[in-house]
């Protein structure tokens, strides 16, 4: 795929251009001022400029305020490229990737409409085994976000089952990621399954970033002792995140940290 990677997006022009129109218009108010002062009146053209200037500073301000906008990735700027039943039949797609791999239901389909804040992007649900391929994402033309089916989900069936668990490992196995984040409920800590995919990455070499979702159903002292509990298990480079794709708890940290990974 072929990218523009030079060229400036229209986003990370805003600030600088918003500050030159300002710094002018700011100017122009100075020498406008200085002659009415002269003239001792106030005229309609000084204050249409004065308003100018005002709505100028308030659009700077939103623009340094957007939470969902750090470095270079502006995450609301995501779309739903394809799904794909095995990594045989993915597309060649010149992005760095991170997939978000975990248990059934432990939110990752969720956590990724809260990274990405698009309510509904990606598809949710309260029954286990909503995800059953591999869903790719581009964010901003500067990542590949892969939803990966969940695993451990007792009652599908067996053959389902370890369909799912083939399509995951061949995918991980094959694809060039720098991240996998892995998703882990914080009242539950990690399951057999959950470890074993650790391992698997640690093998792999690969680098993986824990997270942990739903951390609004724990008080702040219950989020402290469960998530020192999933480090003490898990062990790992990196710390975990606690999260509520709910409330929206950790989502810029983890922005900032895929964003700082990537860069890496
Ligand atoms: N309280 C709470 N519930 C959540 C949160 N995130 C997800 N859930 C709920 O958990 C359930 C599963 O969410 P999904 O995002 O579909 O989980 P998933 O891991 O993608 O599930 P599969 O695709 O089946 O593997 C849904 O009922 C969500 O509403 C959260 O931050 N807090
Ligand atoms: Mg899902």
């Amino acid at each position: 795929m072929c990218k523009l990677s030079w060229l400036p997006k229209i986003h990370q022009l805003y600030p600088p251009i918003c500050l030159l129109v300002i710094y002018g218009s700011v100017s122009l108010q100075a020498m406008d001022g200085l002659l009415i002062f002269g003239r001792g009146l106030i005229n309609q053209h000084f204050l249409k400029r004065l308003s100018l200037a005002a709505v100028l500073i308030c659009c700077q301000l939103v623009g340094m305020t957007d939470s969902s906008r750090h470095g270079d990735i502006h995450w609301p700027n995501t779309h739903f490229l394809q799904s794909v039943a095995d990594s045989s039949q993915f597309p060649d797609i010149d992005l760095p990737q991170i997939a978000v791999a975990g248990h059934s239901n432990v939110g990752k389909s969720s956590l990724m409409n809260a990274l990405f804040g698009r309510k509904g992007l990606v598809k949710t649900s309260k029954n286990p085994g909503c995800t059953r391929l591999l869903n790719l994402f581009d964010v901003d033309a500067e990542l590949l976000v892969v939803d990966l089916p969940g695993y451990g989900y007792a009652r599908a069936p067996k053959k389902e089952q370890k369909r799912w668990i083939n399509m995951i490992e061949g995918y991980l196995a094959r694809a060039d990621l720098k991240l996998v984040l892995m998703l882990l409920d914080i009242r539950h800590g990690p399951k057999d399954s959950d470890l074993q995919l650790i391992e698997w990455l640690n093998e792999g070499g690969l680098r993986w970033l824990p997270v942990a979702t739903k951390a609004d159903k724990l008080s702040g002292n219950q989020r402290s002792k469960r998530l020192k509990e999933m480090t003490d298990a898990m062990g790992g480079m990196l710390s975990p995140i606690p999260t509520s794709s709910f409330k929206g708890t950790g989502i810029d940290k983890l922005r900032a940290v895929i964003e700082q990974e990537m860069r890496s």
